[in-house]
């Protein structure tokens, strides 16, 4: 059932580009830098990003996706949390010594991160890796936070925060839902 709407199509177009020039600020420019984007609407926000880096400084920044998708660990029965597991990376570009941003849509409990990062590690060695989202819904389980957010959106544990992208839902919004 759906509670708010947060953020329209030009709202999360304004984030975008605010995230953009963040990230060109903190990094100095566009050297060095990888966004790889989280499956799946971490990949469609990834590509505005790179557009509107390209927009700003002209450079085409490389990109790349992960695909983490989370199981129910029931072999164990230790606990009933979802665990992530990497599926697939596809990341073109060399990562050792890059500066690589993380983009996903929404961060929770920061397992999904924590699974992304493991990964990068596994494939390379970059020199940082830095964290972008659009929403941030609190309740993390893990000592992660992210350096670029749309907005901060304060939740309960049975909300849903739900990410339209035109891409994927033919428009853009981000509204909360009661589970
Ligand atoms: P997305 O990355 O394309 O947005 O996590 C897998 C998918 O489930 C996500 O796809 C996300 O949209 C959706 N989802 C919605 N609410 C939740 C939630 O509370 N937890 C998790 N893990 N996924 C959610
Ligand atoms: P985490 O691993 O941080 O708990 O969850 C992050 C991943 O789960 C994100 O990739 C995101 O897609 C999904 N997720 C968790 N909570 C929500 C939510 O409220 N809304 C949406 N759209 N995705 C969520
Ligand atoms: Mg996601």
């Amino acid at each position: 059932k759906e509670k708010a709407k947060i953020l329209d199509q030009p709202a999360i177009n304004r984030a975008l580009t605010r995230i953009a020039h963040e990230i060109l600020e903190r990094n100095k420019g566009v050297e060095d830098l990888v966004l790889i984007g989280i499956k799946t609407r971490g990949v469609p926000l990834s590509e505005r990003l790179k557009e509107k880096i390209n927009q700003i400084e002209g450079v085409e920044v490389p990109t790349g996706e992960i695909d983490i998708t989370l199981y129910r660990d029931d072999l164990t029965h230790i606990s009933n949390k979802e665990v992530p597991k990497v599926n697939d990376a596809t990341i073109d570009t060399n990562i050792d010594g890059k500066r690589v941003i993380l983009v996903d849509d929404v961060l929770f409990t920061g397992r999904t991160v924590r699974a992304a990062m493991d990964a990068l590690v596994d494939l390379g060695r970059p020199d940082q890796i830095q964290l972008a989202v659009l929403v941030d819904r609190g309740h993390r389980e893990l000592p992660i936070r992210a350096d670029y957010i749309g907005k901060n959106i304060p939740t309960s544990q049975d909300e849903i925060v739900n990410v339209q992208l035109i891409e994927q839902d033919t428009h853009d919004l981000v509204s909360i839902y009661e589970k």
